[in-house]
């Protein structure tokens, strides 16, 4: 399952020139009631070294899927209104990129902060919606004296509190408890969230409506990306082999897609690892921490089941000794059992005996 993100923002604030910009897929800037959707491939620089090393018939790469959402106004999630349409988009997405204008449009002054809070009081609306709906129906059994429905309606009604004084839910240090009686929900305020400040020129990088982002978004813990939007969805469009100029007149090293994703894994937690042969280079992502057989089941599910062991070679020692079988001589391959965490970068070959 690829990683889901909704590009999400205030009306006219470039969301669509910023999907333009990392998918390169040239959606309408005028078509504003429907959303966009592109499957971007990861870019990881590790995978072509890999191609050198393998000369695979196939490459697959991580894939990400990008939803541009078209602007929330104000009341837009008030129910039947076409916000409610909108949120089903945010709500299947696993991560939340929302676009900050930080950029001039000749009428409305700048409000970084103050757009993003408009759009988190659109999103807490919805979920107090939720929650009301979810408390009033188990409402009924709590009544007869059901303990866990008890606590499970009180850590709701706590969570819906804080909703009501303004305070989203990913920014509530939720309990385990909490978070649990809420997991249902799907809550909207409870998704990362990945901050585009979208500037005019690279120079803009680190205005005060940047700065005054990164405070805003530091104190929950996530991060802001700048991105010339306008003039990188332009470079987007051109062959590969001129876009590198370009971007270095304008004073950027690297289209931001690879800036954007590399944030998007870092708090989502995510790592990439490979399977790697003749056949195929295949670039699989799961969380950091997971474990052997877990990550055997994303290949496939007979793999978990059946998982006896992974034999594992790092990345950089691959790189370094040529070859596996050179890896294995200078004996860096490992055998590693159920409780190995995967590391980025590992390189594997699954032992497991297929289920009857
Ligand atoms: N100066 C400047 N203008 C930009 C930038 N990004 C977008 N714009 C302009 O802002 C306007 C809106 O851009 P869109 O990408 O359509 O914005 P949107 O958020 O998708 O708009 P809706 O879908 O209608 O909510 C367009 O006129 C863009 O040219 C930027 O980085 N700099
Ligand atoms: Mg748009």
């Amino acid at each position: 399952m690829p990683l889901r993100c909704g590009l999400l923002g205030r009306p006219q604030c470039g969301k669509t020139t910023v999907f333009n910009a990392i998918t390169a897929a040239h959606a309408s800037m005028f078509d504003a009631a429907e959303a966009h959707r592109a499957t971007v491939a990861i870019p990881d620089g590790r995978v072509q070294q890999l191609v050198d090393l393998y000369a695979p018939a196939k490459i697959t790469p991580s894939t990400m899927d990008l939803v541009d959402i078209p602007g929330l106004e104000e009341g837009a999630t008030a129910e039947g209104g076409r916000g409610s349409k909108l949120l089903t988009h945010i709500k299947e997405a696993d991560m939340l990129i929302h676009v900050v204008r930080c950029f001039e449009n000749g009428h409305d002054p700048i409000a970084a902060i103050h757009d993003v809070e408009l759009i988190d009081l659109e999103l807490m609306a919805a979920d107090a919606q939720t929650l009301e709906r979810k408390i009033e129906r188990i409402c009924k059994r709590a009544r007869i004296g059901d303990k866990l429905i008890i606590q499970e309606s009180e850590a709701c009604q706590r969570v819906l509190d804080r909703l009501h004084e303004g305070i989203p839910a990913r920014r509530q240090d939720l309990t385990d408890v909490e978070r649990a009686a809420v997991f249902e929900c799907t809550l909207m305020s409870l998704k990362p969230v990945l901050y585009v400040a979208n500037v005019s020129s690279s120079q803009d990088m680190d205005s005060d409506a940047v700065e005054a982002l990164r405070a805003f978004a530091a104190a929950e813990g996530s991060e802001v990306v700048p991105i010339c939007g306008r003039d990188e969805a332009d470079i987007s469009e051109l062959p590969k082999e001129d876009q590198a100029e370009f971007l270095s007149e304008l004073g950027l090293q690297e289209l931001s897609v690879e800036r954007l994703i590399h944030a998007a894994y870092n708090e989502l937690g995510l790592v990439d690892f490979f399977t790697a042969g003749p056949t195929e280079v295949h670039v699989w992502t799961c969380r950091s921490g997971c474990k052997a057989p877990a990550a055997a089941g994303k290949i496939h599910t007979d793999m978990e089941r059946g998982f006896i062991r992974m034999e594992v070679i790092a990345y950089d020692d691959l790189i370094e000794h040529g070859s596996e079988d050179a890896v294995a001589k200078a004996g860096k391959l490992r055998l590693e059992g159920k409780e190995y965490e995967i590391r980025d970068g590992d390189i594997v070959v699954i032992r497991f005996s297929p289920p009857r």
